[in-house]
């Protein structure tokens, strides 16, 4: 894991963080963002289970638990030598945690954010985070004084897996449940898991197929997908609760499953580590290539123009030199300043504006033969969608003359980048994991085996002009 971590660190500051400054992209993620621990966010109706379950998880009474809503907060559960606790001003103010985002949320959620420390095992390799459960209803007079499906999606989107708790007594989705589907894990249902807790307290298999059933159906409207994704059907052994009538061995089952997959985080993290460099790598190669176009035509056209400009009144003005008129040198003088700022300062800027009004004709002229692949052009196209405002705003604001031009190599580099170094890096996370090697990383045994020292770096010109081309296949 480590290696993958350093080797995706590596392509972020060696070649696209440059690149990102040169065009003015998005900053990539910071390097505390890479290193964060990995998380795991539970979510789900009150009294569905979530704290119950943690508890479970770590062996000990971290969190309360009781029938009525019992958390009102989210608590922030990590790894410390020594049981400890602090509170939301000091989680959110402190540079080396993860969580300054936070604080754009408002005071009211900073006073419901909690980290607890605790020396468990499990706390090494992954952070749990419990949040409030949802109600039903969540209306603006007595809903909870924060952004709710704001802050989900906030601790959603930096989480490796989101555990959605249902429980018997509420196995459908109304009100904030709801919502949070549709506004805080709409694009992100890959991490997410499913669960239908407290099992135990069926007492006939009638009762646990209508509770699935209506799950399934309320799923159904909510998660726009031809297939639903596997429920986990389980429950926590209580010493005060009544056992079920029910076989239970299945449901035990689940909940090992259930807990093989959130050990499994940290692998998870390096996936959706190497799918956001990807994303990252292939929006900036957009970006960049059609600004790079664009102001390459910008800045040919201004050359253009500034020749006719000198030729010109160099012509005029010789001439009039040869012909002794040297009284009409000071009126050509006027004339080539007034042209001058005329090309400088109308039709130079029309220019520009035309230019980027035909970005989307750039883009599509520097991604012909892409598009010909039906996948291929609409994955493009929405990706376009997605640059093409930012990419418009950064050239108006910053004039298509101030980029640099983008090398050879650089291009060249991003390409390998794209299609070949990061697949080959899933890939070969994906090797590790069918060995067993990545997906117990808890054990701390049996790690894969170290990636080699040697980095991807750009590609260095040599003697002659020609650049060392980078040395494929070397880097796994
Ligand atoms: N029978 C049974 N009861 C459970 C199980 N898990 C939790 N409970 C009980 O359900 C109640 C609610 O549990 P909590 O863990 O507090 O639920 P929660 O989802 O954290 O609730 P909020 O914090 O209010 O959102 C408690 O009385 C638990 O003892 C289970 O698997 N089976
Ligand atoms: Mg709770």
């Amino acid at each position: 894991m480590e290696a993958f971590a350093n080797r995706i660190r590596d392509y972020y500051e060696d070649f696209l963080d440059p690149l990102a400054e040169q065009f003015l992209f998005r900053r990539p993620p910071t390097v505390g963002e890479l290193r964060r621990p990995p998380q795991v966010l539970l979510l789900g109706n009150h009294s569905s289970g979530k704290s119950t379950f943690v508890n479970h998880l770590l062996g000990e009474d971290v969190q309360k638990t009781g029938v009525a809503p019992t958390d009102d907060g989210f608590t922030i559960i990590t790894y410390g030598a020594s049981a400890t606790e602090r509170d939301g001003p000091a989680v959110v103010s402190n540079p080396d945690l993860p969580y300054e985002g936070l604080r754009h949320f408002g005071d009211q959620l900073v006073s419901h954010v909690r980290l607890k420390l605790r020396p468990a095992e499990l706390l090494q390799t992954v952070t749990l985070i419990d949040s409030p459960g949802m109600i039903d209803e969540a209306k603006a007079e007595n809903g909870r004084g924060f952004d709710f499906p704001g802050v989900v999606r906030w601790f959603a989107e930096r989480s490796d897996l989101v555990m959605v708790f249902f429980d018997p007594d509420k196995p459908g989705t109304t009100g904030e449940t709801l919502q949070v589907f549709r506004e805080s894990l709409a694009g992100i249902d890959h991490k997410m898991l499913i669960i239908l807790n407290k099992v135990d307290q069926f007492q006939s298999l009638h009762d646990f197929a209508r509770a699935y059933g209506a799950l399934c159906w309320n799923l159904g409207k909510v998660i726009p997908r031809k297939d639903l994704p596997m429920i986990y059907n389980t429950f926590v052994p209580l010493a005060d609760k009544p056992q079920s009538r029910l076989p239970m061995e299945d449901f035990e089952k689940a909940r090992s499953d259930l807990i093989a997959e959130l050990r499994r985080a940290p692998t998870r993290r390096m996936d959706n580590q190497i799918t956001q460099i990807q994303a990252y790598a292939e929006r900036l190669r957009m970006h960049a290539m059609v600004i790079d176009k664009a102001a390459d035509r910008f800045k040919s056209i201004r050359a253009r123009w500034r020749g006719l400009w000198l030729l010109l009144f160099g012509a005029l003005g010789a001439a009039a030199f040869g012909m002794g008129m040297v009284v009409a040198l000071p009126a050509i003088a006027l004339a080539a300043v007034l042209v001058f700022a005329f090309i400088q300062y109308i039709l130079l800027p029309r220019t520009k504006r035309r230019l980027i009004a035909r970005f989307d004709q750039i883009f599509e002229g520097l991604h012909d033969r892409e598009l010909l692949l039906r996948d291929r052009a609409e994955d493009l196209r929405m990706m376009w969608e997605e640059v093409s405002p930012r990419a418009r705003e950064i050239a108006e604001k910053s004039g298509l003359q101030s980029f640099a031009k983008m090398s050879w190599q650089d291009r060249e580099h991003l390409e390998e980048l794209t299609g070949e170094l990061i697949p080959q890096l899933r890939s070969k996370l994906y090797d590790a994991m069918r060995d067993g090697r990545a997906a117990a990383p808890a054990s701390g045994q049996d790690r894969p085996a170290p990636l080699p020292a040697s980095k991807p770096r750009r590609p260095q010109l040599v003697e002659g002009g020609r650049s060392e081309a980078p040395k494929r296949k070397t880097f796994f």
